[in-house]
């Protein structure tokens, strides 16, 4: 993204009455962010505005109406060499914000649209803080995701805002908080309907001008018992430090650097602490972690311009979706569809009981935005209105795009879509929802092939960030724009993938899943198995992973993908023993670990005695991991040389999604190039000659190994 030119100035401002109106704009640009450019833009106006006598105070705005800053201009921080160059990157940015704080006549910020990292310690910096409360406006710190800290004061001036508690609560999960809850915490100091924003901001910056001081909210008696004295600070620093322990496992550095900075700073005074938060911000920048948290933010946005195949015309604009199949996965569907792209939904099953159970279970995922706050009572209403069904398919004539999520069954599959085309002679998109079936194959029941696709949405819907769009042989390249737009718009990262079984990401877990039996077997735990995948980063170990998917699904998976690929994934006995005993997982209450109220109870032992295995030591731990991901290596490595995924970005970024491969390494093939090749190779083949072909390196690899090559340039 090019910075602004000295010829095309971000900062504009006009006098009005005495205040200074000043405006940012960077153009070209579709969200402001703060270079260095802007930064000497920045400097040179407060400059001129100071020594302005007829300016009395400043309100400032951005010139998007959907963005206030986004930031720091993160494409600098790639280029940073030495963690000393990055130190002076962060001094640099609090010696321009310091000019705004000790600016010597009142400064207002109007904000609307993302104000965020370093756009929010700029307006940390100002006098008073406006924001409206259009749904774009989110305001918050979310550096750590980038394996950085808040490096322009954020660490100093937001805890002294809202109280250290508060301040490490939004610093240390990077969270953005829409308008009304900023102004909750009181991160900002008035909230106001978006046609006001201005005239409100612009009145508060002349009240300032005449001597008014905002009076900010004290934090009542548990804010000052937790905030207001040292003792109170010193739990709140311990808490913060046990949770990033237990959620990090020392994974990621940002974190404790930043809770390091916010509690220097309270300690040792305002500038002692910036000098500490620039120290540890120029060390953060340069490590591996941040370069590869970098990298991933770069990929998703680069896959959100991305229609999927080249030259595809312009996505459907999906008013209306058909749902059929009202069960677990096509109310999730209904719901998040509703909920994200704002769609009317028509809901079909078989009888209308079923459709009013879908109807209520899509209806829940509303329910629980409405109380978490992220919708209004007015928006929840609005919303319900637009989900309906029916035992017919009356009014699926009017949907752009239909997605089937029935029983998992070629040929009930390919009855509903004979069904669809019979009663919706002119209809259009028409999705399949599956996890393995290829779409090759429902598509020959059709009458139109090439409006048929494949969507795999992971359970739950709501909640799991990734969408697999799978084109059949013949599917037309505009039915592949509107499902990867549509995907889109439904909050989800989209990566389009080849027609084969068990696509990308079940593909590539099939070894993970299946290594879970050979280690068992061989007497290691499941704590083990668990607990060494965790430590390498994965949210939950292959076991959990399991019990939570479902082992009846994960059994059908697995057969699946050995008809298809053979021996090499053949699953072990293990899961089809705790099937057949209707041990199915979380869902049931027991799978490998028991379950009650909700929650993991712990490893159920009878699971060891139905599998006819004993814990008694097994593999070295080492080893357990070693074979759990070099499992996930070598067939990632082998899907991208069947081009199972258009690129080792789209890869990556389906492993980082779909199944929590641990996004500071970056996904499974930048990890594979980290090890490199040869090792690789070296490493699988020890394991093959041991245990088996199942880890014989797979040709990608070795060709790789031969020419000294990676997957990433
Ligand atoms: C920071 O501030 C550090 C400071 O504490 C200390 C410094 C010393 N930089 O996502 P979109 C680009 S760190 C550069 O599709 P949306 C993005 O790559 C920063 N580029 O739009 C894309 O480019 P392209 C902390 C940026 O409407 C284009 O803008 N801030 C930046 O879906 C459109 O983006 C963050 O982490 C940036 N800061 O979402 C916020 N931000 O068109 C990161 C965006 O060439 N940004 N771009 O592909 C976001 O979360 C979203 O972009 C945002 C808009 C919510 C703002």
């Amino acid at each position: 993204m090019p910075s602004p030119s000295r010829g095309a100035p971000a900062l504009t401002w006009e006098i009005q009455d005495g205040i200074a109106v000043v405006v940012l704009d960077c153009k070209d640009q579709p969200v402001n962010t703060i270079s260095r450019a802007v930064k000497d833009e920045f400097r040179a106006c407060f400059e001129t505005l100071a020594n302005d006598a007829n300016v009395k105070a400043v309100a400032f705005f951005s010139g998007k109406p959907e963005n206030f800053i986004a930031g720091a201009d993160i494409e600098e921080f790639v280029k940073l060499t030495s963690a000393a160059e990055a130190e002076r990157l962060s001094a640099d940015g609090q010696d321009m914000l310091d000019q705004v704080a000790r600016f010597p006549k009142p400064v207002a910020a109007g904000i609307q649209g993302a104000c965020l990292g370093g756009g929010f310690e700029f307006a940390l910096a100002c006098s008073y803080r406006v924001a409206s409360n259009h749904p774009k406006t989110q305001i918050g710190l979310p550096e750590i995701q980038l394996g950085i800290l808040p490096g322009a004061g954020g660490c100093q001036r937001l805890p002294r805002l809202v109280g250290a508690r508060a301040a490490l609560d939004m610093i240390l999960a990077g969270k953005a908080e829409r308008a009304e809850k900023a102004f909750r915490l009181g991160m900002v100091d008035e909230l106001v309907p978006p046609p006001i924003l201005r005239s409100i901001t612009i009145a508060a910056a002349r009240r300032m001008a005449g001597g008014w001081r905002p009076k900010r909210r004290g934090r009542g008696f548990i804010g000052w018992l937790l905030d207001g004295n040292p003792l109170g600070r010193m739990l709140v620093y311990r808490g913060a430090r046990k949770q990033l322990e237990d959620k990090t496992g020392g994974n990621y550095p940002a974190p404790f650097a930043a809770l390091e900075a916010v509690e220097y700073g309270l300690r040792h005074g305002m500038s002692e602490g910036l000098k500490r938060e620039a120290q540890l911000f120029g060390q953060l920048a340069v490590t591996d972690v941040s370069r590869k948290l970098v990298q991933i933010f770069f990929a998703t946005n680069a896959l959100k311009k991305d229609r999927g195949v080249d030259g595809a015309p312009a996505p459907v604009a999906v008013q209306r979706l058909g749902i059929v199949g009202s069960g677990f996965m096509g109310s999730g569907i209904a719901g998040t569809a509703v909920a994200q792209a704002t769609v009317d939904v028509r809901m079909k099953d078989s009888d209308l009981a079923r459709v009013a159970g879908g109807l209520r279970a899509a209806r829940e995922i509303l329910d629980d935005r409405l109380k978490r706050r992220r919708i209004t009572k007015y928006e929840h209403a609005r919303l319900v209105a637009l989900l309906s069904g029916s035992d017919s398919y009356a009014g699926f004539w009017r949907a752009e795009l239909t997605i089937e999520a029935v029983f998992e069954e070629l040929s009930v599959k390919q009855q509903v879509l004979r069904e669809f085309e019979g009663a919706v002679p002119d209809g259009a998109a028409f999705a399949s929802n599956t996890s393995t079936i290829p779409i090759t194959s429902i598509a020959e029941a059709a009458r139109v092939p090439e409006r048929v696709i494949g969507m795999h949405f992971f359970s739950p819907v709501a909640k799991m960030p990734l969408l697999e769009v799978i084109p059949g042989e013949r599917t037309a390249p505009g039915v592949v724009s509107t499902a990867v737009g549509f995907g889109r718009r439904m909050g989800k990262t989209v990566i389009v993938v080849k027609d084969s079984p068990g696509f990308w990401v079940n593909r590539i877990l099939a070894p993970y899943a299946n290594e879970i039996g050979h280690l068992m077997a061989e007497g290691a735990s499941i704590e083990t198995i668990d607990g060494m995948a965790v430590r390498f980063g994965f949210p939950v170990g292959p076991v959990t992973l399991l019990d939570e998917v479902g082992l009846d699904v994960a059994e059908k998976v697995a057969h699946v993908m050995l008809a298809a690929y053979g021996d090499r994934l053949q699953p072990t006995a293990g899961v089809a023993a705790l099937v057949k005993a209707g041990r199915l997982g979380r869902k049931s209450g027991r799978g490998f670990y028991e379950y009650s109220g909700g929650k993991k109870r712990g490893v159920d032992a009878s699971a060891y005695e139905l599998l006819g295995v004993h814990p008694n030591g097994g593999p070295r731990p080492a080893e357990v991991l070693q074979r759990l991901v070099l499992g996930i290596l070598n067939e990632a490595a082998r899907a991208v040389g069947e081009g199972v995924v258009r690129s080792p970005r789209d890869g990556d970024i389906g492993a980082i999604f779909g199944f929590g491969f641990p996004p500071f390494r970056g996904g499974p093939l930048r990890h594979a190039d980290d090890l490199g090749a040869a090792r690789l190779v070296a490493d699988l083949e020890r394991l093959a000659e041991r245990l088996g072909p199942r880890f014989a390196p797979c040709e990608v690899l070795q060709d790789l190994a031969r020419r000294n090559a990676k997957f990433y340039p």
